[in-house]
């Protein structure tokens, strides 16, 4: 199995099905990565030990996502000095995600974590590229085909539209 690059971790179980939008990017863009449970209210010593651990490991960029008061992130960018993107997950009980993207979001100064959108995980895997795109050029290309595939779409939309109205404007 290859090197890990970037390690996902995630609270429970039933951020799942958000947190596997940022695998699924991964696993298109042929990226090795590691996925695991770690709450870090309910098994604080697993956190800390993962956190500790990540960049011995191979991991570059941890993904964290939790829902609620979500400690997750800012406790492993506490721990470690990888850089983590926080996702904020809105749950069942949720301040209609308020609680997870401010316990995520306004972490006090010293311990950034970079917070993408509630639910955001894509983006989240999208940015631990970038980053990683940085030094290494096979990743790098790998993202320009991502945004010139962005374009592409956009390029359909325009040409659809301007097939639909005759007034369209094309500034090119
Ligand atoms: C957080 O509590 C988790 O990240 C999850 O989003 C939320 C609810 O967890 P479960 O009750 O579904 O296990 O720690």
């Amino acid at each position: 199995m290859k090197t890990p690059l970037i390690g996902i971790v995630m609270g429970s179980s039933s951020d799942l099905k958000v947190m596997q939008e940022a695998a699924h990017f991964l696993q298109e863009q042929d990226i090795s990565f590691e996925l695991t449970i770690v709450s870090a209210h309910r098994t604080p010593e697993r956190m800390i030990k993962y956190a500790e651990t990540a960049k011995q490991r191979g991991i570059q960029v941890i993904i964290a996502g939790a829902g609620g008061a979500a400690h997750l992130p800012g406790m492993i960018a506490s721990i470690t000095t990888l850089p983590v993107i926080g996702v904020p997950i809105l749950t069942t009980h949720s301040i209609q995600g308020w609680d997870a993207v401010l316990s995520i979001l306004q972490m006090p100064a010293g311990i950034p974590v970079a917070t993408v959108a509630l639910n955001g995980a894509k983006n989240a895997a999208i940015l631990a590229l970038s980053i990683l795109a940085i030094h290494d050029e096979k990743i790098n290309q790998k993202m320009v085909a991502f945004k010139t595939s962005l374009k592409a779409k956009v390029d359909t939309m325009i040409s659809e539209t301007s097939q639909k109205f005759p007034n369209h404007f094309d500034p090119q």
